[in-house]
């Protein structure tokens, strides 16, 4: 494998492994404020993101390189509010696309079309992920408080609704 690629296949793992770390505190934070759906969602996106580190994970070791597993740096415990929440996710979200781009970039220079097939599921993927993240932002400025309760118990079904591509 490409040593270039190798390396920026490596730094995309360990974003992945904090992506699901940061979606498991947020979850845990929801859990214990009391929004029971919404922390199910990103429970489920936490698993979702380590499915994610996986695919890298298997890629990096069956083309001959090696996945190099490093520590994670501890995500954020508290939250103003569930607004806030979902306004980081989007935030981390867009920060992953720069990275699927950049990606997308090394391989274009080191002409590696294998690896550029191979992350075009993580293109696609990102523009779900942005999307969603979008979607409940936007359902949530529009609600009051009192409204909330019904968002928290329908959003496990706004996220089936949503899409097959998460699916690894
Ligand atoms: Fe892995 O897509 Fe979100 O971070």
């Amino acid at each position: 494998m490409i040593k270039s690629v190798e390396k920026i296949l490596n730094i995309q793992i360990e974003k992945e492994s904090y992506s699901s770390h940061l979606y498991l505190s947020m979850a845990s934070w929801a859990e214990t404020t009391g929004y029971e759906g919404i922390s199910q969602w990103l429970y489920v996106q936490a698993e979702e993101e380590r499915l994610h580190m996986l695919k890298f994970i298997h890629y990096v070791n069956e083309r001959g390189g090696n996945s190099l597993i490093s520590a994670i740096k501890t995500p954020p415990a508290k939250f103003k509010d569930v607004l806030e929440v979902f306004q980081q996710v989007l935030k981390h979200e867009e920060f992953i696309t720069a990275s699927i781009n950049e990606i997308v970039d090394i391989c274009n220079k080191e002409k590696d079309f294998t690896t550029l097939n191979f992350v075009q599921w993580f293109v696609a993927e990102q523009i779900q992920e942005e999307k969603s993240a979008r979607a409940i932002i936007d359902k949530l400025k529009l609600l009051g408080k009192q409204n909330l309760y019904l968002l928290d118990k329908d959003i496990m079904a706004m996220r089936a609704a949503a899409e097959p591509a998460a699916t690894v």
